[in-house]
């Protein structure tokens, strides 16, 4: 019995890969809700040649529907999430509003899909479940193979982040002022802290312990947006507890679901933000010991990954899949 499933903010750039993923995957629904603000409210979208009419989010949205892929903003998550969830709706969140509430799992399916066993579907039992920040699903889905085998202590993260993780507007400012952004990069557009961090820098601090389960571990971050459309690419300096070599490395990376080793020293072809573009898998090179440290207890990695796709609408569809 397939679940009926809703989309939350649908007419975003999160919402419209949602849907590209549920066809790609050809996730099983028996109805689908199209849900936005008022401002689309009525407007029509054909998804998997069906039309549809764009409903507006109200409490009375979740009636009926067993799972929820909500990419809204914090905002309307922590206004409509509960009250789905009181529905008896489990919600995948895309926003940052419940990733560091206790009893909320949060998942990158390749990593900590156990978290999340205690949730089931059909027992009409309302649950949330977050989906992490993009740059965390990304630097972590390639960190989190080589964690295993000799356990990281210490994580130095510096992101070079697409456009599209500030939204399609950004996107098509991005489109609008080339000429400006291409000549230029600047430090992420989050808010900054009292401790100097800014937020996208303290979300990869705080979600890594969590999903890592591991509160010890020390994480660093730089966050820097890049004139890029929509991949997010990482450098990521690992210090391990354990003795891990370079070709160890390599080999564990290999054979990592959803992780492809691009790192062909001769050519120069290591992973990029294009070459991951719209791709599921998220690409590692640049596959070196740290010089800076004793023996093989640290390395250097390089990262990319489609913001739009693992960093948020293919994460979350992962999550839901597996309340199937
Ligand atoms: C960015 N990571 O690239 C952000 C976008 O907490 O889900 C997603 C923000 C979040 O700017």
């Amino acid at each position: 019995n397939a679940p009926s499933i809703a989309v939350v903010g649908v007419t975003g750039a999160v919402g419209q890969e949602f849907l590209s993923v549920l066809t790609d995957r050809n996730f099983p629904y028996r109805s689908i809700k199209l849900l936005a603000s008022k401002r689309s409210a009525g407007k029509q979208m054909t998804f998997e040649d069906r039309n549809y009419v764009i409903e507006e989010l109200t409490a009375d949205s979740f009636d009926g529907v067993d799972i929820a892929l909500f990419s809204a903003g914090g905002s309307i998550s922590k206004q409509f999430g509960p009250l789905a969830v009181e529905k008896g709706t489990i919600v995948v969140d895309n926003s940052s509003a419940f990733r560091m509430v206790d009893d909320v799992p949060l998942i990158i399916p390749e990593v900590n899909y156990k978290a999340m066993s205690h949730i089931k579907l059909g027992k009409g039992k309302g649950a949330l479940i977050a989906n992490p920040n993009c740059s965390t699903i990304i630097c972590l889905m390639a960190a989190t193979p080589l964690h295993r085998y000799a356990k990281v202590t210490r994580m130095v993260v510096s992101t070079y982040q697409a456009a599209s993780g500030a939204g399609a507007a950004a996107m098509e400012e991005l489109e609008l002022q080339t000429r400006e952004y291409a000549f230029n990069l600047f430090s992420h557009n989050a808010p900054i802290l009292s401790n100097g961090y800014n937020e996208e820098e303290m979300k990869l601090v705080k979600e890594t312990r969590k999903i890592w389960n591991d509160l010890s571990v020390r994480v660093s971050a730089t966050c820097i947006r890049v004139p890029v459309m929509r991949a997010h690419a990482e450098s990521v300096n690992l210090q391990f507890e354990n003795p891990l070599d370079e070709d160890t490395a390599r080999e564990i990376l290999e054979n990592a679901p959803g992780v492809v080793v691009i790192d062909d020293r001769e050519s120069n072809h290591f992973p990029t933000p294009l070459e991951v573009s719209n791709k599921d898998d998220v690409a590692v090179g640049r596959i070196r010991r740290d010089v800076s440290q004793d023996g093989d207890s640290g390395l250097d990695i390089f990262v990319c990954g489609d913001q739009i796709r693992k960093g948020a609408a293919l994460n979350a569809v992962q999550i839901a899949e597996m309340l199937l």
